[in-house]
């Protein structure tokens, strides 16, 4: 039994990953600012400290006496970063610095393992799919340049203050508790609760693009996996599936399995609309024996169970 720190574990990815914490054994405790994330995501036996990972007092306090911390809070959107440059990088680089910096005096025995998320945006349009890890990055937004900077920092947090990280570069993640309703929301909250409703979707251009759907209950394995299992050297991995599935087929998978006709129809093309992102996921598999192979249609059922 471990003691673990979960930053941002009231949102969609953190819940499912105390989730699986709890089921282990682990004491949990969460700090969180619930801007997107939800206090009812979380068994009311989880303390929840209410407060920003900008603020590096708050974070010193939450991380004193941890074993380790998974560090997921973050402003989770490219929109946003575009409004609120500066502000979401306060969250999204300076708190993810604070986070590193308190595991380095978390704990009397010397510092703590932090397992962090980054994201493919740090990949930007890089055309050389699948991607792998020593791709180019080249980020297209204030999000993925945060993300890759998180990353740069790491390696500090590991080579000048021995701190142990390993960050986890997500694609394109789904599940239970993506919230359907957010304006950030990913593709398959939105399509799934429209079309659930017999509602009409609007896919943005052809439909032809291209993405890497991981399933949230295959990605919190590999987050567990990492922090049982701590690395020298900052590493960093994709997690993804490396299988492709286009806007249009995602679509038709989720009507088929909603016994619903498929009512679409094709609006703009999204400006700066990635075409293809698929990662390779050999150096993932690699490293922890883990393979992210539940189905997109097992995935998908269990999403639009939960709706
Ligand atoms: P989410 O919005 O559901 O979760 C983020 C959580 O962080 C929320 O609970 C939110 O309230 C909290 N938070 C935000 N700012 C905070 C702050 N300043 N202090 C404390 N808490 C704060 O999003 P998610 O999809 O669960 O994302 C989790 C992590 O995964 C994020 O780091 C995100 O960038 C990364 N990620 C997600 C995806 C995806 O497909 N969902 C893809 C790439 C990377
Ligand atoms: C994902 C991440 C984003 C960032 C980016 C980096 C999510 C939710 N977002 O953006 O944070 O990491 O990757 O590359 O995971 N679409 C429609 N109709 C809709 C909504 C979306 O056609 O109603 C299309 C959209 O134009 C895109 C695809 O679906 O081609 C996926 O969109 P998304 O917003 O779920 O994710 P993405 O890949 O743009």
């Amino acid at each position: 039994m471990a003691r673990y720190l979960v930053t941002g574990g009231c949102g969609f990815i953190g819940s499912h990953l105390v989730e699986r914490l709890l089921a282990a054994g682990h004491a949990v405790t969460v700090l969180d600012d619930l801007s997107t994330g939800k206090r009812e995501n979380l068994p009311d036996s989880v303390p929840v400290t209410v407060g920003t990972i900008a603020d590096p007092a708050v974070v010193d306090a939450a991380m004193a006496g941890m074993d380790g911390c998974f560090h997921l809070a973050a402003v989770a959107s490219v929109d946003r970063s575009r409004e609120a440059w500066l502000e979401t990088h306060h969250t999204n680089l300076s708190g993810t610095i604070a986070v590193f910096d308190a595991a380095r005096r978390a704990n009397p025995n010397g510092p703590v393992p932090v397992v962090y998320a980054s994201s493919a945006a740090v990949y930007g349009d890089n055309p050389a799919m699948p991607l792998r890890e020593d791709a180019a990055t080249r980020p297209l937004s204030a999000y993925g340049a945060d993300k890759l900077g998180c990353e740069l920092h790491a390696r500090v947090a590991d080579g000048v203050h021995g701190v142990p990280t390993t960050g986890f570069r997500f694609f394109n993640v789904y599940g239970p508790r993506q919230d359907p309703k957010s304006p950030y929301s990913g593709v398959i909250s939105i399509f799934a609760g429209r079309i659930a409703r017999g509602q009409p979707i609007t896919i943005n251009g052809d439909g032809e693009q291209v993405r890497d759907f991981i399933y949230v209950k295959d990605l919190v394995r590999c987050l567990t996996a990492a922090m049982d299992a701590p690395r020298a050297g900052a590493p960093v991995y994709n997690i993804c599936t490396g299988v492709p599935t286009t806007v249009n087929r995602l679509a038709e998978v989720l009507a088929s399995l909603s016994g619903r006709a498929l009512d679409r129809s094709h609006g703009p093309a999204r400006p700066g609309d990635i075409r293809v992102s698929i990662g390779d996921p050999t150096a993932l598999r690699a490293a922890f024996g883990l393979s992210c192979g539940t189905s997109l249609e097992d995935g998908l059922r269990d999403t639009l169970e939960w709706l």
